[in-house]
């Protein structure tokens, strides 16, 4: 969490308590008479500093043991924290259109988009807002489906139908996993329709049209540019999705035969994912040469937790009952948990970068704990603004964890870098950086680095490796484009007005057809809420920011591979163990937010510009050997016409 970050989680648990003629007094310390932009700006930073690790801590505390006590807390200090914002903005007029220096007017602006939750400044309606939020998130959260009665109940929360997804290929089974998570939405529907006329209240309040412009003003360009910017990228990349989707399609129709597509979209309940947006748990039914040597690292790493696990339980050595039983299991998820979490700490100091302090390890969360509900969505900390960083998951031994460790340490290594910068700079060059960051280090996660690790075998060298290694990457990486989209997209669409609340649901699954080409297998009518089973909707988190990471991403990449000294293709480069290209990567992660991004990217790779060049040039082969795997197949899909009125009009059918 930075001071972004905090803002956006603050504005959902928390409450701007503020009316207009509150904002005028001043909670903090009196304002200084006759001060400058830049002095103000020095108190805000000061300010800010000293407020930031109670703010912080209650947040913590609520994300990792909920209670009604725990939200209640978080909640008064947040309102604490967003009275004082209010009043920053408040005096922060006095400098409009005044002489001030560059520096200053970007840390003005900074704290203006801070916040993703635009709050009203109608006391009673902010109090609204900030109740609906909690109960929100509260109800993604604590999200629960039962099946059965009495003593056959069967409950099951998020993980544990996540895991079925991911391991069990049962048609029905999948289908009754993904159903169930989709049904702990439907309350919130009214929830998040009142949700969007609140926060469109604070936003016109702050002076923008609605809150998707306040969202898309945070890229150091008109916000009129960014939807058409995120276009453009999408346009670069799509042939390569509109094949991998292909593929897919005709993998899994021979997988259920004439189950395994709807219309020629894919049948969102199959793809391994509850949300469709990362492919990989397909593996078995999409490895391209299964004879070309493993890259099973989720097998691996359950192996490794089995071992260890076992070793612990013989240990014991007397028989143990239920409750010592589930004791040893718990230390041992724990210990395996640390142990993937000091494997990615491993690639980061092997760039030259610190190891990660001693809190940290000390204070964590690593798994999801046996006593109490948490929020298990993988996010990671700045408490202090000085050190005290932390990362909070629910870590199984699996792939797409391992990799997520991965990413959330980027962020954390992001915190540690720019630590030092005043604290309105204390924030990614764009959010997109920020999402970029591990992924970037994910990249040159290759099968030789795997290998080196001890996740997989010696790996064969040739055409059919490669393609099993460039098919991995993508299930993650290509697959995720047009989900990164559509998102906002859609939320765009809400916020304004576009999308009406009596469409949301068909809207929804208008853009997931049109981008991803995915589809339910059963009317999803408007008694539904399925935005509402994806943690960024209810969270209220933007989302924009991940679709310009997977760009980024391989901008990065290939930046780091050049300074490395590589000179082979992109796609063999890991630059694990390079000092130099560690030390590029940490000039660009301790600028933060002082500059423009533009100017960041340029200093690290050479262009001020977003370019999807580098993705196409990674997947080279992979799209050639996809073009003959396809070839006489009939590729694309057409997006389904509106079932029944109320669906979104003037969308034209696309062919993929
Ligand atoms: O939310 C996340 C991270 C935390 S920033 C775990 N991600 C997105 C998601 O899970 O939907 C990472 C990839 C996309
Ligand atoms: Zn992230």
């Amino acid at each position: 969490m930075t001071y972004r970050h905090l803002l956006l989680a603050l504005s959902i648990a928390g409450a701007f308590a503020l009316s207009a003629c509150t904002r005028e007094s001043s909670p903090g310390p009196t304002v200084p008479k006759d001060e400058t932009a830049d002095q103000f700006i020095e108190r805000v930073n000061d300010e800010l500093m000293a407020m930031y690790p109670e703010i912080t801590a209650a947040q913590w505390i609520s994300n990792t043991y909920i209670t009604d006590d725990s939200k209640l807390i978080a909640a008064k200090s947040n309102e604490r924290f967003l009275t004082q914002l209010n009043s920053w903005l408040e005096q922060a007029k006095r400098f409009e259109g005044k002489e001030m220096s560059p520096q200053t007017a970007r840390a003005i602006n900074l704290l203006k988009i801070g916040t993703a939750m635009p709050p009203p400044k109608d006391p009673a309606k902010l109090a609204e807002l900030t109740r609906i939020a909690t109960e929100m998130e509260g109800t993604y959260g604590s999200g629960t489906y039962c099946k059965g009665e009495g003593d056959d109940e069967d409950c099951r929360q998020l993980g544990d139908l996540e895991d079925v997804l991911r391991n069990d290929r049962d048609y029905d089974d999948q289908l009754d996993a993904w159903r169930g998570w989709h049904s702990i939405a439907k309350p919130m529907r009214g929830n998040y329709t009142r949700f969007v006329e609140l926060v469109n209240q604070g936003a016109r309040d702050m002076g923008y049209a609605d809150a998707g412009e306040l969202w898309r003003s945070g890229y150091d360009m008109p916000p009129t540019q960014i939807g058409p910017e995120t276009d453009r990228l999408w346009n670069q990349v799509k042939p390569l999705y509109d094949q991998l989707h292909c593929y897919a399609r005709t993998r899994l129709e021979s997988k259920y035969p004439g189950e395994g597509s709807v219309d020629g979209l894919l049948p969102a309940h199959l793809m391994g994912n509850m949300w469709q947006q990362d492919w990989s748990n397909l593996w078995d039914v999409l490895e391209p040469y299964p004879d070309a040597g493993s890259l099973d690292v989720t097998g691996a790493l359950k192996k490794q937790y089995e071992a260890n696990l076992n070793e612990m339980l013989v240990k014991q050595n007397v028989m143990l009952d239920t409750d010592g039983r589930a004791e040893v299991v718990h230390a041992a998820q724990l210990e395996m948990a640390k142990k993937m979490t000091e494997r990615a700490q491993d690639f980061y100091v092997s760039l030259g970068m610190p190891e990660l302090p001693a809190n940290y390890w000390e204070k964590a969360q690593f798994i999801k704990p046996r006593d109490r509900d948490v929020v298990c969505h993988a996010s990671a900390w700045d408490m202090n603004m000085s050190g005290d960083v932390r990362t909070k998951m629910c870590i199984k031994p699996n792939e797409e964890d391992f990799t997520t460790i991965y990413h959330e340490l980027g962020h954390v290594y992001y915190y540690l870098a720019y630590n030092k910068l005043p604290p309105l700079f204390q924030a990614g060059a764009n959010d997109g950086f920020h999402e970029a960051i591990g992924d970037t280090i994910v990249l040159a996660m290759t099968p030789q680095y795997l290998h080196s690790i001890g996740l997989v075998g010696e790996q064969q060298q040739g055409h059919d490796a490669l393609i099993n290694s460039q098919m991995r990457m993508a299930l993650a990486k290509v697959a995720f484009l047009p989900f990164g989209l559509m998102i906002d997209r859609w939320r765009w669409g809400v916020f304004d007005g576009s999308i009406k609340p009596s469409e949301y649901n068909a809207a929804w699954w208008r853009l997931k057809a049109q981008y991803q080409g995915v589809a339910p297998v059963e009317p999803r009518g408007e008694e539904f809420f399925d935005p509402g089973a994806k943690y960024h909707v209810p969270a209220n988190t933007p989302y924009t920011r991940y679709f310009l990471a997977h760009i980024l991403q391989f901008q990065f990449y290939k930046s780091l591979c050049d300074a490395a000294g590589y000179k082979g293709p992109l796609y063999e480069c890991s630059f694990y163990g390079n000092k130099v290209a560690g030390q590029k990567f940490w000039a660009m992660l301790d600028k933060g937010a002082s500059q423009p991004w533009q100017q960041t990217m340029k200093e690290l790779t050479g262009s001020e510009k977003l370019d999807a060049a580098p993705v196409l040039e990674y997947f080279a082969p992979l799209q050639e050997w996809l073009k003959q795997q396809n070839e006489g197949q009939s590729c694309g899909w057409q997006v389904p016409a509106p079932q029944a009125a109320g669906a979104t009009a003037g969308e034209k059918p696309k062919g993929g």
